[in-house]
């Protein structure tokens, strides 16, 4: 019995159209949450949805919601599909659109079909899952599971100095509908696995079985200003220098432990800034990710320690601020099966394996069962205009999709 299958060619064409959108005069794709250019890819996806015919409601945090329900099923807690529609800064267009579209996809074509599920089916598009303008990550998601609560969501500041609230309102995406309104039976999000695994092991469907921990922090360290020609280095206290010490230190320290710990010091800025002035501050973002809770939580203390070690030796002060922490998370063993039965079906390989990245899933499992496809990224890369999925792979995670909800939803 051929399986059924999405219409290929409709979610190609809508992951590049929407790739298309939010991209800067140099072509970069950036589509920061809550800005201009996000706004712009969340009225073609808003668009698309009513499009298919499916209610659309957003909620406070600017979470979208696409719903397909019938008079039959509308009773039952809804399956939930999604991802998210921001990027970071000059994006590839895959991370997070793709399974937004393909939730989309496999809900148009199971109407093609004629197929009443027995629940409900939602697509979310889910606020700021990036982070990169406001923190923490994964943000709506965060707040529709009530790991935060919506007030202060709404205040959080950006790295431009504006508030989440203030910027939703602007673009039209302050919701009315309250948080936490949809509890779904389950949830499953189709995401590229935007890193080497897949496809260093030449292998199409990724069962996602678990996600890592992720802790963001903002160092500030102080130090003094002073001519940098005339000051000998054992009269300085440089914040720049100090400021250097903790990314060594961060790989050296992982390095030895031989754990899969990973460390990223992804954003940093000088004060006075200036070529001949040793700098008097220095602020920096620390992200570090590790599955395992305890290695963690040793890795943060490492962190820490050494912090006080570099204060005393540079003659600094240092001040750190904690902007997310979510603790590893384990997805639902049943529908990790669900995913590589229909992989299998399919004749696709698959493999288990845990999410580098943060998403959106990783809070929804907070309230109901969860878990994730992958597909490959070419050379493993992600966060990345050369970020890339082959269109047969795309199309491969979009039907794996479309089987896990048949089997869920019914109908
Ligand atoms: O940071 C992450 O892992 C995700 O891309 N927000
Ligand atoms: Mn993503
Ligand atoms: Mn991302
Ligand atoms: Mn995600």
């Amino acid at each position: 019995m051929p399986h059924a299958s999405i219409n290929a060619e409709r979610l190609l064409a809508r992951i590049h159209e929407l790739g298309a959108i939010g991209r800067d005069d140099r072509g970069q794709l950036t589509r920061l949450a809550a800005s201009d250019s996000e706004k712009l890819g969340r009225d073609l996806l808003v668009h698309w949805l009513k499009a298919v015919g499916l209610d659309v409601a957003v909620d406070r945090i600017g979470n979208i919601f696409g719903i397909w329900q019938s008079e039959e099923n509308a009773e039952q807690l809804p399956l939930m599909l999604g991802s998210h529609v921001d990027t970071v800064i000059n994006a590839g267009i895959y991370d997070g659109c793709y399974g937004v579209l393909a939730g989309l996809e496999v809900i148009e074509t199971l109407k093609e079909q004629g197929v009443t599920p027995a629940r409900p089916i939602v697509v979310a598009a889910f606020t700021n899952e990036e982070g990169v303008r406001y923190a923490p990550e994964m943000l709506g998601s965060l707040v529709h599971v009530g790991g935060l609560d919506i007030e202060a969501a709404l205040a959080t500041v950006g790295t431009d100095g504006t508030t989440l609230g203030s910027e939703l309102t602007r673009i039209g995406y302050a919701g009315t509908v309250e948080p936490c309104a949809l509890t779904p039976h389950a949830y499953v999000e189709l995401h590229i696995e935007q890193g080497p695994v897949l496809e260093r092991e030449a292998t199409t469907i990724g069962a996602v079985e678990n996600l890592q921990g992720i802790s963001w922090q903002r160092v500030t360290i102080e130090g003094v200003a002073n001519h940098a020609g005339t000051t000998p280095m054992a009269m300085r206290s440089d914040a720049g220098l100090a400021a250097a010490r903790v990314g060594l230190f961060l790989r050296d320290h992982i390095a030895r432990s031989n754990a899969p710990s990973v460390a990223t010091i992804g954003t940093m800025r000088f004060e006075p800034d200036a070529i001949n002035v040793i700098p008097s501050r220095a602020v920096f973002t620390v992200d570090l990710r590790d599955p395992d809770e305890e290695r963690l939580q040793a890795l943060e203390n490492a962190l820490d320690a050494q912090l006080r070690v570099i204060m005393a030796e540079e003659g600094v002060t240092v001040t750190v601020e904690r902007l997310a922490r979510f603790e590893p998370v384990t997805f639902d063993r049943a529908i990790v099966e669900m995913i590589e039965v229909s992989a299998s079906a399919r004749g696709f390989k698959s493999r288990r394996m845990t999410s580098g990245a943060g998403h959106d899933a990783q809070m929804i499992a907070r309230i109901a069962p969860a878990a994730m496809i992958f597909v490959p990224s070419r050379d493993g890369i992600s966060h990345n205009p050369r970020e890339h999925t082959d269109p047969a792979d795309l199309v491969a995670g979009a039907n794996v999709l479309l089987d896990v909800v048949s089997r869920i939803a019914g109908g």
